[in-house]
């Protein structure tokens, strides 16, 4: 059983009828596949079923089932239960202070008395759907309590968790005033999950600093903590695409055909791609005044390189998502009012969720992708991107900062989100590569893109938590924290 906050479908009530869109996000993107070839059931908040019968949301949810191959379980919740738990601890305190940007966190009693609330239900209605014995795995920041919710309920499960956003390090998770018990709540779990080795350190460092008498050990690639006879096991697991999915996907003619359009549109002019969730932490406002700097640094780009900003909007009701829209739509004004000459517009901004097919046809025609996060946990559109340029063409530029520079710092142009000036050198260097560096760097790229795909991850988390020990072997590089800042040597 997989419970996760969001179920992979949103139910929407409009008048008597419901309607049913997919969910957005990296979570849902990874786990969709995974589910729908391995079957089993999937636990989450169906979207704001108010007004609508439980055994109306139950039929809806029943036909969704029936099409994908995997049972859907709801577990409804309050208007007002929702807005502690979500809008408040989730995105409001956990989101912000795990991606380092503590000034954004809300430290509110209340939202987290609702976190814990909500966890209790998603344990109840787990416990319903269970039996002794069974693995349940459950995702992400919104849960972190649920195996401690179990316990509560006095509930025999193997559970294991697995955070798809960083962990901060020990001097920024002190802050939260409910440090202790959630890091005592994560440590319920028997198994625990992070992206990279930089968040399992980080991690491991809250321990230390927080719980000293606690035992850390290391067997291979896992550690395990152990304390008051109990044992967690502690591994890095870096999330992968369905690569050959989305290279099938990119052979198509219609994606073709778009992509050919996209071209034709943009003839002339290398295109820049960003795609992102409206998120803060996704480094945008940071990524267009570095754009505006490289026109200005170096001239010959003007009217030869167009940025193509995709937002897809995400957690409307949240404090300071609303500004960020307008924040980035005052700095496309500015940079298009300051560079636009002739039929040349420096930036294109689209607010909105594109196809899957239609997003590919873009990485296709894009000749280099912007991913230039503050802080990531993984990353996925920029596996995306690497995994449908079949022809090896275009570049890749890349945060740092992003999980999954862990994995692919070898083949792309690495940059500090922070520094305005080189990330506009980035830039240039991009739109002047030579076609035989990016196609050195482009199969390098594609190489660990479709060796470390969603399978692999899947599998080895899975054997992992099902204590069959590791039966891949893991690229040693995934588990180096900041491999980008180290000498090669040190690796
Ligand atoms: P997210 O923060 O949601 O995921 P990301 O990993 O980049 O970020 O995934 C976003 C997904 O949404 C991608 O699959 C992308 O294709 C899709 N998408 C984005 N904009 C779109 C648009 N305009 N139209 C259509 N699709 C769009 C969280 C963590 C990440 C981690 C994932 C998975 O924050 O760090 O990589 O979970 O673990």
């Amino acid at each position: 059983m997989v419970a996760a906050n969001r179920l992979p479908v949103v139910l929407h009530r409009e008048a008597a009828e419901v309607r049913i869109t997919p969910s957005s996000g990296g979570l849902v993107t990874a786990m969709h596949p995974v589910l729908g070839e391995r079957g089993g059931t999937w636990i989450g908040w169906p979207g704001d079923t108010s007004g609508l019968s439980a055994a109306r949301v139950e039929e809806a949810l029943h036909a969704v089932s029936e099409e994908q191959g995997f049972d859907l379980v709801p577990v409804t919740l309050s208007e007002e239960l929702r807005q502690c738990y979500y809008d408040g601890f989730a995105n409001a305190t956990i989101w912000p202070l795990f991606h380092d940007l503590q000034g954004r966190c809300r430290f509110d009693e209340s939202y987290y008395k609702g976190y814990v609330e909500a966890n209790r239900r998603f344990a109840r209605e787990i416990a319903r759907r269970t039996e002794k014995g069974d693995l349940l795995w459950v995702h992400d920041y919104h849960l972190m309590s649920v195996a401690h919710q179990l316990r509560q309920q006095r509930v025999a499960l193997r559970t294991a968790f697995f955070l798809h956003i960083p962990f901060p390090a020990s001097d920024i998770f002190l802050k939260l005033p409910w440090r202790r018990q959630l890091l005592r709540h994560l440590l319920d779990f028997d198994f625990l999950g992070f992206q990279t080795q930089r968040d399992r350190r980080n991690f491991l460092g809250c321990l230390v600093d927080l719980f000293p008498r606690f035992t850390i050990s290391k067997t291979g690639v896992m550690h395990s903590v152990t304390r008051e006879k109990r044992n967690t096991r502690i591994g890095v697991f870096p999330i992968g695409i369905d690569a050959a999915g989305f290279e099938k996907l990119s052979g198509e003619a219609a994606v073709r055909e778009m992509e050919r359009e996209i071209r034709e549109s943009y003839a002339g002019r290398r295109l820049f791609l960003g795609v992102d969730r409206l998120d803060y932490t996704k480094g945008i406002p940071q990524r267009l005044h570095a754009f505006e700097r490289a026109l200005e640094r170096f001239p010959h780009l003007r009217e030869k390189v167009t940025l193509l900003q995709l937002v897809v909007p995400s957690r409307e009701d949240v404090e300071g998502y609303a500004p960020l829209r307008e924040e980035i739509e005052r700095i496309v004004g500015h940079v298009n009012g300051r560079f636009t000459s002739g039929n040349w517009v420096p930036v294109v901004l689209m607010v909105r969720s594109v196809s899957r097919e239609r997003l590919i046809a873009l990485y296709r025609a894009a000749c280099a992708a912007l991913i230039t996060p503050l802080k990531d946990g993984m990353n996925l559109v920029c596996k995306e991107y690497c995994a449908v340029k079949t022809e090896n063409d275009g570049v890749l530029i890349l945060s740092e900062f992003a999980g999954a520079a862990a994995q692919l710092y070898k083949g792309a142009l690495l940059v500090n989100p922070h520094d305005m000036e080189g990330m506009a050198r980035s830039i240039e260097a991009a739109a002047t590569m030579s076609p035989a560096e990016q196609e050195r760097r482009m199969k390098r790229l594609r190489r660990n893109v479709a060796r470390h795909d969603i399978h692999w991850w899947v599998s080895g988390f899975l054997s992992a938590a099902s204590e069959r020990g590791m039966r891949r072997k893991i690229d040693p590089a995934a588990f180096v924290a900041y491999p980008q800042l180290c000498e090669e040597e040190w690796l």
